[in-house]
């Protein structure tokens, strides 16, 4: 049976599990999942009721960093995985402190007793943090680090576009950019209908025209 992998487009998360499918080929099955009408199949699969979730013949991995090192342990053309170890730190740097920023940047309203002017500050320090370390990507050459981290940075970037366009971070918004006009990123960002309980699932296994920049 080909691996399931419950989906949602918008989903930064979801976004950097595809990212890593694609990279390795490894062929699924991809269901479209809407948040507000979770089909009962994927509540069945995950454990925590959040996409990504990728449902393979050893069970259910939930975390999308998980599904990104399971794909890419099974085929890894690209080299992603060889990683200096701070690697490691920047994706867990992003995936906290980063994020929980973003969070109370983005969704304010949702969170009275903070500051979003603060939050966005607090976001603004990785993201210089990170403009001194890119130069072109992280290290000296694409790894999981760039694209765990970069949907994240387009999630934030696009709170207030001009505000971030006007930052001194030019190797940020460099390789932001270039991610944006990816052939690697518009496939993955492809539509998919909402999947529901007893449809097929549909093959998500993007042939990536090679493309230097990407
Ligand atoms: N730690 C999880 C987090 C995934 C996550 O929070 N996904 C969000 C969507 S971006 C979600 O499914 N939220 C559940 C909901 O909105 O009901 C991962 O890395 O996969």
């Amino acid at each position: 049976m080909r691996p399931i992998l419950y989906s949602f487009r918008r989903c930064p998360y979801a976004m950097r599990a595809r990212l890593a499918l694609a990279s390795s080929r490894v062929d699924v099955e991809l269901r479209e999942v809407v948040l507000r009408d979770k089909p009962a199949a994927f509540l069945q699969a995950s454990p925590s009721g959040t996409v990504p979730c990728l449902l393979g013949p050893s069970g259910a991995i939930d975390e999308s960093l998980d599904i990104m090192i399971w794909a890419l342990r099974q085929n890894d053309p690209k080299g992603w995985l060889t990683m200096p170890n701070e690697g490691w730190d920047w994706i867990a740097r992003a995936d906290g402190p980063f994020k929980t920023a973003l969070d109370r940047t983005k969704y304010a309203s949702r969170y009275a007793d903070s500051d979003p002017a603060e939050q966005r500050k607090e976001a603004a320090r990785f993201l210089s943090d990170l403009d001194a370390q890119i130069d072109g990507w992280i290290f000296a050459k694409a790894t999981i680090a760039d694209f765990a981290i970069l949907p994240f940075v387009r999630q934030f970037a696009f709170i207030d576009k001009p505000w971030f366009d006007q930052q001194s971070w030019p190797a940020v918004q460099a390789w932001l950019e270039r991610f944006l006009a990816s052939d690697r990123f518009e496939q993955i960002m492809k539509k998919y209908p909402q999947w529901q309980d007893g449809q097929p699932g549909i093959a998500f296994s993007p042939a990536l025209a090679e493309h230097p920049a990407s």
